[in-house]
């Protein structure tokens, strides 16, 4: 009897797991694991120095996956789900909390044969802790988002084929290493248009460590704070000014302390219509934690009011640096 609760016990495990399913093209769904690198299973890969973390177990080559065309500067949802289904469930079982990181590798030639290893991989968009007092994770809001978190494609990048690195990571039983769950998906897509910058990169594995407070760490015990492996987001994408003086007032929310620090006091939220929502802090340009549409305002009365805003499409991306 034991034993039999044992494996039934390992089998709810199991479903609980979840695969990213699904890329939408600035608003357009392209299907049902299509651009997608299909890893054989649900499973996390719990070890960081495996090249099944780059994109997921027999995801070091994507011959027979297809490269979807996007626009330079388009906007890439991700879908994740725990079976092939997107009803009756939630996306993302309630007990995994953690990170929703997303980074992107441009290939010597094309994406279907590119593996991802070595120093190739810029972080685009990193939500971790969203709301220390009441504990939301980046991944509660992509449960309560129908399993979705988009990325703006910073503009500035090269035209050509790139792999797009989605990562989820679950922090239930992180407390000590391996535990940390890596929820992996690979798209394949060709940038047309772009720019040229030539952003930072990282290796993946290679740059995450077990030892990482990212990756190794206790959730359950109030955390305040919580730094994602891998380092910052590359911040040329996330620079913009030249922005409308209309704005609406959204929800009051406490900024980030790395932005603190740095004295740009913008953070990005999903609010209540689902459209990204920002703060704005002081400076010419400022910064936001992902792709942001905001106004350029007198900083102490907007420091004063604390507010966040919304607007919608009309600021110019910064420098590419
Ligand atoms: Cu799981």
């Amino acid at each position: 009897m034991k034993a039999i609760l044992a494996v039934l016990a390992a089998a709810a495990v199991a479903n609980a797991h979840f695969t990213m399913q699904y890329i939408w093209n600035n608003g357009v769904d392209e299907g049902h694991n299509t651009y997608i690198r299909v890893p054989p299973n649900n499973n996390p890969v719990t070890d960081v120095s495996s090249t099944d973390l780059t994109c997921n177990v027999n995801g070091l080559s994507g011959s027979s996956v297809g490269t979807a065309t996007i626009p330079a500067g388009a906007t890439i949802t991700f879908e994740w789900h725990q079976h092939d289904q997107r009803t009756g469930e939630d996306p993302i079982s309630g007990g995994h909390k953690g990170p929703v990181q997303v980074y992107i590798a441009k290939a010597p030639s094309t994406a279907a044969s590119f593996n991802g290893q070595g120093a190739v991989w810029t972080k685009i968009y990193s939500s971790g802790l969203v709301n220390p007092s009441s504990q939301q994770w980046a991944t509660d809001v992509v449960n309560s988002n129908s399993g979705k978190h988009s990325v703006k494609i910073p503009a500035s990048l090269p035209a050509g084929e790139y792999l797009l690195r989605a990562e989820i990571i679950a922090l239930h039983v992180a407390s000590s290493y391996p535990g940390a769950q890596f929820y992996i998906g690979c798209a394949q897509v060709k940038i047309s248009g772009g720019g040229s910058a030539n952003p930072p990169k990282i290796s993946i594995p290679g740059t995450y460590k077990g030892s990482d407070p990212g990756i190794t760490v206790n959730i359950y015990n109030n955390l305040q704070s919580y730094t994602a492996p891998g380092g910052a987001v590359w911040s040329a994408q996330i620079y913009y000014s030249d922005c409308p003086e209309n704005f609406t007032v959204g929800t009051l929310h406490k900024p980030k302390a790395e932005d603190e620090r740095t004295r740009h006091l913008v953070q990005l939220v999903t609010g209540l219509d689902n459209e990204p929502q920002a703060m704005v802090g002081s400076g010419t340009w400022f910064r936001a934690a992902r792709p942001a549409y905001a106004q350029v305002c007198p900083p102490s009365s907007i420091r004063r009011r604390s507010r966040f805003i919304s607007l919608y499409g009309t600021c110019r991306e910064g420098p590419n640096t």
